[in-house]
């Protein structure tokens, strides 16, 4: 093997080897869940006292029997729901900011002080684990300044000035694409993925319109920590009630914790742990290569490929990926349209006896244009070489 073509080989190992790390990543942990109105079997028009956390089976070997429930304050009332976006029916819970309805518990904050760490009283070992997050299906009848969600004040979803807003470590990052149209349903998702230097990002229907700009991580001190996790109103219960309908919130950690026996919490994983992207009515349809999404492979994704060739996802200075990228030919979900996208697109076309990508069709890639070339000639060779093995 000549030199040239030893070098452009390993390029090719490099990402395939990169491309199918990421792949293997393992999900975050779901920890709380809140179904609102099923586990506790609420019923259409009736009252609510309080809402159960579900047990979602076990953790790390340790059976989920640690319920953090949510109390009800004057009376929030079970609904039907209007079917939502990603086909979920039953029933939900609606709060009435005039009677000043709202749900408390526990907060979440920073895992290793919460009630669900065992040096806490709690049943996992949490030491350490700094990512966390939450996503819940909200209908907003108002789009008055109102709290959704608050746990803490370093973490939470209100609605202010007509948008959707993240908080995050006491300070506001509205979403700043489109505001909220009452009487719809909107999937929200507030994650702290990657520790500080990784930040907060909201994701709202799948695409994320809101990111912390600071390397400012949040407050875990017990200051914070005594403070509640709230639905439908402020912290102290005396503002921003909440009109409209919550459903379905789940509460995430992620990592792997520092006690001297570590517990590995998993990865944030957008294309399984963001329920709207997850979902295949609402969410990616699962078709290989289906940029368009449209649940048919064919030249048309070629071609929106084609057209988003390098195109990066940046919000608020960070690069994310997430339904908006993906349409761009992010296909690995990573923020950007580039040569692990590639492999996955040239894999898919070859399966489906399309034309591979030709430099031609990438003109205007910068340079190493001839090396990428040389990489796209051998990457049915990379392709059978790196297809991963089942476990
Ligand atoms: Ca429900
Ligand atoms: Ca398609
Ligand atoms: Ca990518």
């Amino acid at each position: 093997m000549n030199i040239r073509r030893r070098i452009l080989t390993t390029l090719v190992v490099i990402a395939a080897s990169t491309l199918f790390a990421a792949v293997a990543e393992a999900n975050g942990t779901l920890i709380r869940w809140y179904k609102m109105g099923e586990q506790e079997g609420g019923t259409n028009n009736s009252p609510v006292s309080s809402t159960s956390d579900s047990p979602v089976g076990t953790i790390n070997g340790i059976p989920d029997v640690q319920a953090i429930d949510l109390s009800a304050t004057n009376s929030p009332t079970y609904r039907t729901i209007p079917t939502r976006p990603d086909g979920g029916t039953g029933i939900g819970i609606e709060f009435n900011a005039a009677a000043q309805q709202r749900l408390q518990g526990d907060s979440l904050n920073w895992p290793q002080k919460s009630t669900l760490d065992e040096n806490h009283g709690g049943l996992y070992d949490l030491l350490g684990i700094d990512d966390r997050g939450f996503q819940l299906w909200v209908r907003p009848t108002s789009t008055a300044d109102q709290s959704i969600v608050r746990d803490t004040t370093q973490h939470g979803v209100r609605i202010v000035g007509g948008r959707f807003s993240m908080s995050y470590a006491g300070t506001d990052y509205p979403d700043l694409t489109e505001t909220v149209s009452p009487n719809t349903w909107y999937h929200i998702e507030v994650m702290h993925p990657a520790g500080k230097a990784g930040g907060s990002q909201m994701y709202v229907n799948g695409v994320a319109v809101a990111a912390s700009s600071t390397l400012t991580d949040y407050s875990g001190s017990d200051a914070t920590q005594a403070l509640p996790l709230t639905i439908g109103s402020n912290l102290t219960g005396d503002g921003e009630f909440f009109s409209g309908i919550v459903d379905d919130m789940r509460m995430f950690v992620m990592g792997t914790s520092t006690s001297s026996t570590p517990d590995s919490y998993g990865t944030f994983n957008f294309a399984v742990d963001n329920a709207f992207a997850a979902s295949p009515i609402s969410g990616i349809k699962n078709v290989a290569g289906d940029v368009t999404n449209n649940g048919v492979f064919d030249v048309n994704d070629k071609n929106a490929f084609i057209a988003g060739w390098l195109h990066k996802h940046v919000v608020n200075g960070v690069q994310i990926g997430d339904m908006a990228s993906r349409a761009q030919g992010d296909l690995n979900l990573d923020g950007i349209t580039n040569i692990q996208d590639l492999l996955l697109m040239q894999n898919a076309l070859t399966g489906a006896g399309i034309g591979s990508i030709t430099s031609a069709e990438l003109n205007g890639v910068p340079e190493p244009a001839t090396a990428l070339l040389a990489v796209l000639a051998l990457l049915p060779v990379a392709i059978g070489r790196f297809r991963p093995r089942r476990a």
